[in-house]
């Protein structure tokens, strides 16, 4: 999973992703500077690995890349670019100000910064769509892809972002070639100064957050950039006393995963110990997809169990007797936690 961290110039985009690289890395100066790996703490994973000893034990992995603003003009060609191969928008917006910062004219305002991005994203990708639809015009297309752009273009005109909308399968394959901007999942970073972590700092971007429908996290980028030096015990001792109740890291992971509507559901073996995330509300068969399409094509049967009952259990042979693992078909919904092991025939 890619996440791209955006916002204008000197929200603290590097400062975050310095914090989420971790002690002594910083972001190589540049257009479309530094991507960091994380993995997804994962407890489950870890206590699984600690009773099947894999080969290999796999988290799930999230790169953080840092994506220059651009300025003066927000969406430059090469920010653009950069944006199109995210999956995940972690918009910064700026909530600090100090001696070396000073608030701009008319005070701080996360909410029309927010507004200011999203209008910019949704100009930037009416213009594509107008002059692809001009084009079709004069070739007289009437297709899939026409119909789409007309609904596209209805919502840039109502100033809504692509986001939720929702398109029918040959429509939503006809769109997925422009890389609109405005489709990308967001999720809202409040980066406060360290005077606004204890307490909502700017509550009023709560409910603009949850009118666009978009997760929000407030952390302070500088604080988490100095936590990120500490060694681990040290890390939670310091932010039990700034009052934090999890890392920006942590709180980033979540908010990302909340953006996608993801899930993990997790395969156990003696060869591997792995975390996958698919969509909520995927069926067990695309999940066998995620792992490999052969087991989507081969797809019998899951052999199902929730992570917590095989824990409760302690082996797969109690947890039969005890009647916990069950076997369910294409159509099964999976749970977030659920262990899966796929039947399949070729
Ligand atoms: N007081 C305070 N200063 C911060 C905070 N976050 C970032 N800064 C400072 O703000 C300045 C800009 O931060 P950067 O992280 O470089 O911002 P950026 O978004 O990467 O900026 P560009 O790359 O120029 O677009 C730096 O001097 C940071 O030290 C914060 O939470 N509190
Ligand atoms: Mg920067």
């Amino acid at each position: 999973m890619d996440v791209g961290i955006f916002g204008k110039a000197g929200a603290g985009k590097s400062t975050l992703f310095r914090a989420l690289a971790g002690a002594g890395e910083t972001a190589p100066q540049g257009k479309n500077v530094g991507v960091c790996a994380i993995k997804v703490p994962d407890a489950r994973v870890d206590r699984l690995s600690g009773i099947f000893h894999p080969k290999k034990t796999t988290h799930i992995s999230i790169a953080f890349h840092d994506i220059d603003a651009g300025e003066p003009d927000l969406l430059s060609p090469a920010s653009l670019a950069a944006l199109r191969d995210v999956e995940v928008l972690a918009l910064v917006l700026r909530g600090f100000a100090d001696d070396f910062h000073p608030a701009p004219p008319g005070g701080l305002n996360p909410v029309a910064e927010f507004l200011e991005i999203s209008s910019a994203m949704i100009l930037s990708d009416y213009l594509v769509a107008q002059k692809r639809v001009e084009r079709m015009t004069k070739e007289a297309k009437r297709d899939a892809e026409w119909t789409a752009l007309h609904k596209a273009i209805e919502r840039f005109e109502r100033e809504a972002p692509l986001r939720d909308l929702s398109l029918a399968g040959d429509e939503q394959r006809a769109l997925a070639g422009f890389r609109f901007v405005s489709r990308i999942p967001t999720l809202l970073v409040l980066n406060v100064g360290e005077d606004g972590l204890r307490g909502e700092a700017h509550p009023e971007l709560t409910g603009a957050a949850a009118s666009a429908g978009v997760p929000l996290v407030r952390l302070c980028a500088k604080v988490e950039e100095e936590i990120a030096q500490l060694s681990l015990p040290e890390q939670a001792e310091f932010l039990k006393e700034m009052g934090i109740a999890q890392s920006a890291r942590d709180r980033l992971v979540r908010g990302a995963f909340d953006a996608m509507q993801y899930i993990s559901f997790l395969t156990v073996g003696e060869d591997e110990v792995r975390a996958w995330n698919v969509r909520r509300g995927s069926t067990a068969v695309a999940a066998a997809g995620r792992i490999h399409s052969d087991l989507e094509k081969g797809f019998i049967r899951a052999e199902v169990i929730s992570s917590e009952d095989f824990l409760r259990c302690g082996s797969m042979g109690k947890a039969k007797t005890e009647g916990k693992l069950r076997l369910e078909g294409k159509e099964y919904v999976v749970k977030d936690g659920d262990i899966v092991h796929v039947r399949f025939n070729l």
